[in-house]
């Protein structure tokens, strides 16, 4: 007997349906004109160049280039940063909403926003001198200059405040020597935000490249985030002009102001990621036929589909209120890091159970699951880890700091 013998209909409609995002509580009726517009345009620009093109791109270990000036042309680059240096001036529900959009593409297409704006944008606006401002910040908003964000080192990942990398300050100009690893568009960067150790304390220095003695290979081998430009950046006696300091940063408070900010992008990105795995878990459910029926009329995937829908919810709650203390200014970090970790940790799970769905075929480039799943383990990982963010919000609670072993 044909399976479809005993399938009548199509009971959600869901069959041959384009991307239709999982909103259950009409979250985005909140949303602004403004805000809404602005979702409408990526979304549709993803649909358009990303859907069609991404698994050959992730497959290939590629980044598409042809779309850093298309998101320049959008508006998205460095969103939040006022007009005055070419950028939109929007708020932080926005960018959020943007993360979000561009993530049910894919993770590395959201990384290279957030390195972007968040990382590299962001550190030049808030601690850069005048002068600096206008040279980077325009180019960086079309996506002519291309930033990267170097923290992290070889030995130093969840601790960034042990950091060897260090520059030396020889009179008409600064020396740096170290190296970082990890550090997303490292190898296509125009400039990079480095963090180094001037006199033992955290700064931030912009070097170019070209710059004699910075050299940043690509790293290769990766499972996940494929279709992200990830390398090592090398400096060997690396020469910096004196005003490529950013004055106003000084210790570890410089870089995690930025990391405050790709954080919480990533609250509302990850929301993005489950929402794609969601919407093909919930169609190929309907379409899948096993024992004469679809296997969304059994109950153990029914529930599975109903887990997806209240954790989404929950999470689009979080990082739409997350989004307005923000634009209040009213917030503190460890909100942040409630967001980062919860909304990935439910977007991870989400994307492993959506691959169960779909059996076999979840394991394929056909559809864009395991693409996701892998993709967001290294989000969980990256801009603190998930038990990084579980340790802060502790230390929060108990006042006690537990990531050394000497407690304080
Ligand atoms: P701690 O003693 O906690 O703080 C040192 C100084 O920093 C200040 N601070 C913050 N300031 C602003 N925002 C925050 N969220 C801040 N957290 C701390 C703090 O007030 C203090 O200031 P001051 O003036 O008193 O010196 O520092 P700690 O060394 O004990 O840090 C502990 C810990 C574990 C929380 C921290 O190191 C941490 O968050 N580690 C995770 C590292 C991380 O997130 N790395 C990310 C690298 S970049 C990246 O992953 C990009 S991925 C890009 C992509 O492709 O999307
Ligand atoms: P480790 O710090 O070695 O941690 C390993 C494990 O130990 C984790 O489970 C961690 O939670 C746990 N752990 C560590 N310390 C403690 C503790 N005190 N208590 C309990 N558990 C602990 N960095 C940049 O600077 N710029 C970038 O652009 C960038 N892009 C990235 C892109 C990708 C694809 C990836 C994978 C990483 C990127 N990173 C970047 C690096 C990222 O931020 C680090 O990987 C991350 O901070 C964790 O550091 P680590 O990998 O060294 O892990």
């Amino acid at each position: 007997m044909g399976a479809s013998a005993t399938f009548k209909g199509d009971p959600a409609g869901a069959l041959n349906m384009a991307y239709e995002a999982l909103d259950f509580y009409d979250v985005d009726a909140l949303l602004s004109e403004e805000e809404l517009m602005v979702r409408d345009m990526v979304r549709d620009w993803v649909d358009e160049k990303v859907i069609p093109n991404i698994e050959q791109h992730y497959l290939d270990g590629t980044f598409p280039r042809e779309w850093i000036q298309d998101l320049g042309e959008m508006g998205v680059l460095g969103m939040v940063i006022p007009e005055e240096y070419g950028c939109a001036g929007m708020s932080y529900t926005a960018y959020g909403v943007v993360c979000r959009e561009l993530e049910r593409g894919d993770s590395g297409l959201r990384s290279f926003a957030s390195v972007q704006g968040s990382l590299s944008m962001h550190p030049i606006h808030k601690f850069g001198t005048e002068e600096q401002k206008q040279k980077y910040l325009p180019g960086m908003a079309t996506g002519e200059l291309i930033g990267c964000f170097g923290l992290t080192e070889p030995d130093y990942g969840s601790n960034p405040g042990g950091m060897i990398t260090k520059a030396e300050d020889k009179g008409d100009h600064y020396l740096l020597n170290g190296a970082k690893m990890w550090i997303t568009n490292g190898t296509i960067c125009d400039l990079a935000i480095v963090w180094a150790k001037l006199d033992g304390e955290i700064r931030g220095f912009i070097v170019e490249m070209g710059d004699e003695g910075f050299t940043a290979p690509e790293q290769k081998g990766k499972h996940s985030l494929r279709a992200s430009v990830t390398s090592e950046l090398v400096f060997q006696d690396c020469k910096i002009p004196k005003d490529r300091l950013l004055p106003e940063a000084k210790g570890l408070s410089g870089p995690f102001s930025c990391l405050n900010r790709a954080r919480y992008g990533i609250a509302w990105g990850s929301i993005g990621a489950a929402q794609a795995c969601f919407d093909a878990a919930k169609k190929y459910s309907l379409e899948r036929i096993q024992f004469d029926h679809p296997i969304a009329a059994y109950q153990l995937i029914q529930m599975k589909l109903a887990t997806m829908l209240r954790e989404i919810t929950k999470g689009q709650l979080l990082a739409y209120h997350l989004g307005r203390k923000i634009d209040e200014d009213n917030w503190v970090p460890e909100f942040i890091s409630l967001a980062k970790m919860n909304n990935v940790d439910i977007a991870l799970d989400i994307a492993r159970v959506a691959r169960d769905i779909h059996g076999a075929n979840g394991v394929t480039s056909e559809y864009p699951i395991m693409r996701h799943m892998n993709n967001l383990e290294s989000v969980k990982t990256y801009e603190g880890t998930h038990d990084i963010h579980n340790l802060i919000l502790a230390r929060h609670i108990t006042g006690i700091q537990s990531f050394t072993r000497n407690l304080k």
